[in-house]
């Protein structure tokens, strides 16, 4: 998501002429400016808005790394760190009664890198280093389509305050955060974000930034935090008082001009440091959204699918996972200790080595010292490279499809288990089905143990229609989320006809849009599963890798993080399906499915929703229409 819009950091990538990996919509631009707490608690979640580099955007496709020091400026710290907070509240204030300089930051999709207004053309993603697919690009720069900026009309009077009014987050209740150890689910610790706006019963067993945060799950000493998109203000004031100055590592894939600008974010924050994730494949992104939590007693990982600006924790359906807190291991055991039945301590530590960066070797060194023996999961990651021989099966789908033909037993009548794949962006996946959604992916998804038998189960995929972005809690910004462009729409209608709702019965959480990403293996009847997948993977090649050479190596492009719960993990044979998730009782056993179960497919009149094309026929929940100028 980004700076540039209030929802999103989005822009169309350039890539899907010469490349048809690469999601158009799906590429993310970088943030147009530091954010400043004003701007993203005003209008939200993103850093963003007008400013300076969107000059220098505006007159070369391709961002020139010398401008972008000069086109940042410095803006004044508050003075002390935890100050931040009320400093960052007064700022909102005055933003707020400023709309002028509201208004030239349109809306929800505000300035896309892509946008004609900014004129910047083509990002060339964050990505657009000196491979060969880049320097193809830099020489013969992509064709300047003039996507549209959505920008949202008031068609009705008075309406509730939305990210083109002049307040738009409406503050959470004095109850929404927890003042007490709270009433998880320890079994499965898969847990969504609190949706504010919400009736209560639907945020019960759910969990909030500043809950994750909160002293209840221990005495924090430092942190990382690997994200996509920053608002390091808004991430700081997520911090407790008592935490506020201890030490963050942010990972992030950004570069020039994007990753100055997120350095300024932060020099307010002395004990905000950063590491650059290595990009070196055209078009990857460092999607992975991962906590690192280093505490007195101990050390946990959180593995969750939002980004860390307001928008994303506001009224978006979120997920995560988080682990037990890992005690620390007796002085001079040895690295290999702590492990768990499924190889999570190793497989965090071959991720987290993947970056080889200098800046986690003290915390895989630390995570050595630590007992992650009680984990029940199993690590899906994604690290960019061209992986061939055993190492095809290290990252992406191949690697989800080791997990699933190990760790997963065939079932009666398992050729009519569906597959639910659900997410909120699309890549472009050729002319046909066969060219990687029903070849290589759909092998894998279907993998159930070691049989050999082929089956080919009816394969739901969830994304957003238009009529569920138009009457969700956000309206039709909840779609500045949701990137899927009809130039990739376009060339692959044959896709649409797996799609289903993602508002299934129009009330309770499903009018939280989603930016959860979830793929699972459910019974015929829809009360079972026989696999569960969390992850910040959406629905391309680029995050799960596509197999190139005649099979003989899989290309992954960006980095991606995500869990599985396989039943035989936990002594079970299939996992059941909580019945009334909400409110939420420890008394009630079963995995929460995040959605309402079965899916309905869409309608010929249903539309998957697409960001860059005009909606005005019938407004929002908020009055609003979707105009893309
Ligand atoms: C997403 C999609 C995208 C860029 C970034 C993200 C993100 C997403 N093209 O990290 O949120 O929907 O997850």
């Amino acid at each position: 998501m980004s700076q540039d819009s209030q929802h999103g950091k989005w822009s169309v990538s350039s890539s899907d002429d010469d490349d048809e990996d690469l999601p158009p919509s799906g590429t993310p631009s970088k943030p147009s400016q530091a954010p400043t707490s004003n701007h993203s608690s005003r209008s939200s979640p993103v850093p963003k808005v007008e400013n300076v580099t969107l000059e220098v955007t505006r007159s070369s496709p391709v961002p020139k790394v010398e401008n972008a020091s000069l086109e940042v400026k410095p803006e004044p710290c508050p003075t002390p760190a935890l100050v931040v907070g009320s400093e960052a509240r007064q700022q909102a204030a005055k933003n707020q009664m400023n709309p002028v300089k509201y208004e030239s930051s349109p809306s929800l999709a505000g300035k896309r890198k892509m946008d004609p207004a900014d004129g910047s053309g083509w990002a060339l993603s964050d990505s657009d280093d000196d491979d060969d697919d880049n320097a193809k690009k830099k020489t013969n720069p992509p064709p300047t389509r003039k996507v549209p900026s959505p920008k949202r009309q008031k068609v009705a009077g008075e309406r509730p305050p939305s990210p083109h009014g002049r307040v738009y987050y409406i503050d959470e209740p004095d109850d929404f955060f927890e003042s007490s150890v709270p009433c998880l689910d320890d079994m499965f610790r898969f847990y969504l974000n609190k949706v504010t706006g919400l009736d209560r019963k639907y945020n019960s067993g759910a969990l909030h930034i500043r809950d994750i945060l909160s002293p209840l799950f221990g005495t924090l000493k430092e942190s990382v935090q690997f994200n996509y998109c920053f608002d390091i203000a808004w991430m700081v004031q997520q911090y407790p008082p008592e935490f506020r100055d201890r030490p963050v590592l942010i990972v992030h894939g950004d570069k020039r001009e994007a990753k100055a600008r997120l350095l300024q974010q932060a020099h307010c924050f002395p004990h905000v440091r950063f590491c650059q994730a290595k990009l070196d494949i055209a078009f990857g992104t460092h999607h992975t959204k991962m906590m690192l939590l280093w505490y007195e007693e101990g050390f946990r990982v959180i593995i969750l699918t939002s980004n860390m600006i307001r928008a994303d924790w506001y009224q978006k359906t979120q997920g995560m996972w988080m682990s037990p807190l890992f005690p620390r291991l007796p002085k001079g055991s040895s690295d290999t200790c702590g492990e768990s039945p499924t190889f999570f301590k190793r497989d965090l530590l071959e991720y987290l080595a993947s970056y080889r960066a200098p800046e986690l070797e003290e915390w895989i060194q630390r995570i050595k010292e630590h007992d992650l023996s009680e984990t029940k999961v199993y690590l899906v990651g994604s690290t960019p490279g061209r992986y061939v021989g055993p190492d095809m099966e290290r990252w992406g789908h191949l690697r989800l499809r080791k997990l699933l033909y190990e760790h997963t037993s065939s079932i009666p009548d398992e050729d009519q288990w569906p597959v639910v794949g659900q997410f909120s962006s699309i890549g472009s996946m050729g002319v046909d089905k066969t060219k990687w959604l029903a070849g290589e992916f759909q092998r894998t998804l279907t993998t159930l143990g070691k049989s050999s038998l082929r089956p080919n189960p009816p394969i739901h995929l969830l994304y957003p229609s238009v009529e569920d972005v138009r009457t969700s809690l956000e309206g039709y910004p909840a779609g500045g989320s949701l990137p899927y462009s009809i130039q990739t729409a376009q060339k692959q209608l044959w896709l649409h006809s797996y799609f289903h709702r993602w508002q299934a019965d129009a009330t309770g959480r499903t009018h939280a849009m989603p930016h959860i990403k979830t793929y699972m293996r459910v019974s015929p009847d829809f009360t079972e599963l026989a696999w569960f997948l969390v992850t910040s993977s959406n629905l391309s090649k680029a995050a799960w890798g596509a197999l190139e050479k005649n099979n003989t190596q899989v290309m992954v492009r960006s980095y991606e993080l995500g869990v599985l719960y396989v039943p035989s993990a936990f002594n079970m044979k299939t996992f059941p399906i909580r019945k009334n998730p909400f409110p939420f009782s420890s008394s009630s056993s079963g995995f929460p499915v995040p959605f309402d179960l079965p899916p309905t497919c869409y309608t010929p009149k249903d539309q998957p929703w697409i960001w860059n094309i005009a909606y005005s026929r019938a407004p929002d929940t908020h009055g609003n229409v979707w105009v893309p100028t």
